[in-house]
């Protein structure tokens, strides 16, 4: 295995939208679980206030920042604008972290630990070790068989691909194409999954225990699966057209022996 540098600077990235009643306690929980972090929330004008507040608990704090965006675009450009602004700080690696405390603050010390020797670490329900606390049945079944189907069609064996709590290496995001990457909602996770494993990256599961949100009001809808399912099945029909295509100018090669 190669010896990967240390991960002496790191940010937390945690995107909001409406997140009020959260981003108090998420902030406290992360600086106190890991007080050498740095922290930057990416705040889509939240019509609640949350950009706002977030000026707010960053003045007091060198550690904290806070990146405005100028509407509601989804979650995977929020993060992409929030992974450029990373890069360009010089930071050695970005975490990934939702804002209503579904991925425990407390956790990602051994995010980090595993992060030492992985270019990408997942938090994982769907490993052993790894549970959801209050999930409703159909938010399990989603999550599973989401989690079913990516893996059939995209043949990767990672087990929590729609998973968002994750500590990426930059060195190791410089080299994916983020440019190219399209998706806005949740399936950003997937895409990034997939472009991760393809560039032979070292992806590492880390059981995590997520814990349904107390507060506030979900950002999970219809239009969010919908763009899932689409661009999963469009993956998994091109990666089929490529192993065909793989297996024809094989057989060409052979042929000009
Ligand atoms: N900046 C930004 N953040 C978003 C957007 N959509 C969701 N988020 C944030 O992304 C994180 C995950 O969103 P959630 O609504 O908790 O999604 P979820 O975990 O699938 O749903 P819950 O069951 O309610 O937990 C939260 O911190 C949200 O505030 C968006 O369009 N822009
Ligand atoms: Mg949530």
């Amino acid at each position: 295995m190669t010896e990967r540098p240390p991960l002496d600077r790191v940010v937390v990235l945690i995107p909001t939208y409406n997140e009020r009643e959260n981003l108090p306690m998420i902030l406290e929980r992360v600086r106190r679980a890991v007080p050498e972090v740095d922290v930057c929330i990416l705040d889509d004008s939240s019509p609640d206030g949350t950009g706002e507040l977030a000026d707010e608990l960053a003045e007091g704090d060198d550690q904290v920042h806070v990146l405005h965006r100028a509407g509601k675009e989804g979650l995977g450009a929020a993060y992409l604008h929030g992974f450029a602004w990373a890069l360009e700080q010089g930071y050695d690696a970005l975490v990934e972290m939702d804002a209503d405390g579904s991925h425990r603050p407390e956790d990602l010390r051994r995010l980090l630990v595993a992060a030492e020797d992985a270019d990408l670490v997942i938090g994982s329900r769907w490993v052993p070790g790894g549970s959801v606390v209050n999930w409703p049945t159909h938010r399990k079944v989603l999550s599973v068989g989401g989690n079913i189907y990516t893996r059939l069609l995209l043949g990767m064996r990672v087990h929590d691909a729609t998973a968002g709590y994750r500590v990426y290496r930059t060195d190791a995001l410089r080299r994916l194409d983020l440019g190219s990457v399209e998706s806005a909602g949740y399936c950003f996770q997937v895409d990034l999954t997939r472009r991760a494993v393809l560039a032979g990256l070292v992806v590492v599961e880390v059981p995590i225990t997520f814990v349904e949100r107390e507060h506030g009001e979900s950002k999970m809808d219809q239009s969010i699966v919908r763009e899932s399912l689409g661009r999963i099945t469009v993956w998994g029909v091109q990666r089929r057209a490529d192993q065909v295509r793989e297996r024809l100018t094989g057989r060409e090669r052979w042929h000009q022996l």
